[in-house]
């Protein structure tokens, strides 16, 4: 083996030194992107908790511009919470346009990871 040829394999080796090392940090970045299902596992693992709520309420204003629907709602069990006016987003702003000022409702909420409540289900009470 003459110096030229030594000098190249230890070339070779410190770039396959170096390919490896960042194969190893990539795996390192997915092992960190594999961790995301786990926390999503995690929230699953709070839904045991019942995460629809059922509210009944009167409309108070709609806002057709923003999606949302203020509601003076009574008390939502599943929640915890008690009545109150709040405002809500629609889960399906197609919904807004059946819903006026004063009008009685009935709605599903759940509440996104922001813990924002979005109403999946509303409709008039009959
Ligand atoms: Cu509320």
């Amino acid at each position: 083996m003459n110096r030229t040829t030594k000098q190249i394999t230890t070339l070779t080796g410190t770039l396959l030194g170096i390919l490896l090392a960042g194969t190893i940090a990539i795996a390192d970045d997915m092992g960190n992107m594999n961790g995301m299902p786990d926390m999503s596992s995690g929230m699953g693992h709070t839904s045991s908790v019942p995460t629809v709520g059922h509210g009944q309420g009167i409309v108070q204003s709609v806002d057709q511009k923003a999606g949302t629907v203020t509601i003076t709602h009574g008390p939502i069990r599943e929640f915890g919470w008690s009545g109150m006016t709040m405002t809500f987003s629609l889960r399906h702003r197609s919904s807004l346009k059946f819903l006026k000022k004063g009008e009685h409702v009935r709605f599903d909420v759940v509440q996104d990871t922001q813990g924002s409540a979005v109403i999946t289900k509303i409709h008039p009470e009959p």
